[in-house]
């Protein structure tokens, strides 16, 4: 059952420097992950999880590097569930361990070749020789939604009396609906005492929406990537989280430097050779921008009109857009009135006919739009004024 928004705050583990490096586009260098752990150490998210040590000996040096820094947040290590790859990773001195291991009946198959009873087995294995080793432990049934939830509460309790500290539950194919999430995590938080981490792909462009269902459910963690980057079309963005939680429980980002997000999303395009996505929540370059008349009207009288969330929260402006055709009188009139142009009311209104004839053929610049005012200001202003 769906829970009222809560006082619970929600952790962030930020998977750009992991999930985010399975992204087509990522090839991130030393220097890059360098400098994306610390920038999102200073928008202050709770975890960083690092691709496993075991990939190359350059993910292992960066991993040591990026341990080294002495970051806030935590360090994770994304590894498989064995003891080489635990024993390789706490060698690079990470906070944290996050072990995956697929769950579903496809994994089982095609993946690891084991059966629920060989999964269980793995677990017991393993975890006994990592759990009390100085790094907190995660572990994560990758693919749970197409998992049987009975398989997914014997998996989450076993591995939680064997001493994780965390349970995550993926949707790694992006199947999931908000309702199936808060159904399936409500399940999970009433059978285990553990962390709950929820970690969501976009193939059904759910994922912030199942993200925040899990985070109402009980999740206590939430998986995202600046950008949202990932495998495929990737998982819930950084970006889209905020805004969601700062519409819906604004207490929660309060310990984030949400100012800060416009510029770590920059950075993390740099670094892909791509440009901040055009749908991008918050940080895209029109997120805040207004344009067709009866907008701009509401929005000049009364922001909130047509604004759920406040652009200066995030270090960013609003904009009126009015070279187009669609431009309405009141930004005409707000336009002048910043330009010091005096046009009374019949002025501004032929200005703005003339505006939408002129750029029924296509948009021109606000600078192009400010000299088209000026000159019909001077033209309505008698010359001997101008003496
Ligand atoms: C992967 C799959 C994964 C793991 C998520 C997790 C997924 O290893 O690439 O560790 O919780 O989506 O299931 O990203
Ligand atoms: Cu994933």
């Amino acid at each position: 059952m769906i829970q009222p928004e809560t006082s619970r705050p929600f952790r962030i583990v930020d998977c750009t420097l992991r999930e985010g490096e399975q992204f087509a586009l990522a090839a991130f260098t030393t220097e890059q992950r360098i400098a994306i752990a610390t920038k999102l150490d200073a928008f202050g998210v709770d975890v960083i999880e690092m691709t496993t040590p075991v990939a190359s000996p350059r993910a292992e040096a960066d991993l040591r590097r990026v341990v080294d820094l002495g970051l806030q947040a935590e360090i994770a290590a994304h590894i498989r569930c064995s003891r080489m790859d635990a024993e390789v990773a706490l060698a690079c001195g990470v906070d944290a361990l996050h072990l995956v291991m697929g769950t579903s009946p496809q994994l089982r198959l095609h993946s690891h070749g084991r059966d629920l009873l060989g999964i269980l087995e793995v677990a017991r294995e393993v975890l006994p020789h990592i759990v009390g080793r100085g790094a907190s432990i995660r572990f994560s049934c990758e693919d749970a939604f197409r998992t049987p939830m009975r398989d997914v509460l014997r998996i989450a309790q076993v591995v939680e009396d064997l001493g994780v500290s965390r349970i995550g539950i993926a949707d790694t194919v992006g199947c999931a609906t908000p309702d199936e999430v808060a159904q399936r995590v409500s399940v999970l938080r009433a059978a285990v005492n553990c962390d709950i981490e929820f970690h969501g792909h976009n193939d059904g462009d759910c994922a912030v929406a199942n993200a925040w269902a899990a985070w109402r459910a009980g999740a206590t963690h939430i998986d995202v990537t600046v950008l949202g980057i990932g495998e495929r079309n990737g998982i819930a963005s950084l970006g889209g989280l905020i805004a969601r939680a700062a519409q819906s429980a604004p207490h929660s980002v309060q310990r984030y430097r949400i100012d800060q997000l416009l510029s770590l999303d920059q950075q993390v395009a740099r670094a892909l050779g791509i440009e901040v996505p055009f749908n991008a929540c918050i940080t895209s370059p029109t997120a805040f921008s207004h344009k067709a008349g009866m907008h701009t009207k509401a929005v000049l009288a009364e922001p909130t009109c047509y604004e759920a969330l406040n652009p200066a929260d995030f270090g960013r402006t609003r904009e009126i857009l009015v070279g187009h055709t669609l431009v309405g009188r009141h930004a005409i009139s707000e336009r002048a009135r910043l330009l010091g142009l005096s046009l009374d009311d019949a002025s501004i209104l032929s200005a703005t006919r003339a505006l939408k004839n002129l750029t029924d053929s296509g948009a021109i610049s606000s600078d192009s739009v400010d000299d088209f005012l000026k000159e019909r200001a001077a033209r309505s202003t008698p010359s001997t004024l101008n003496s």
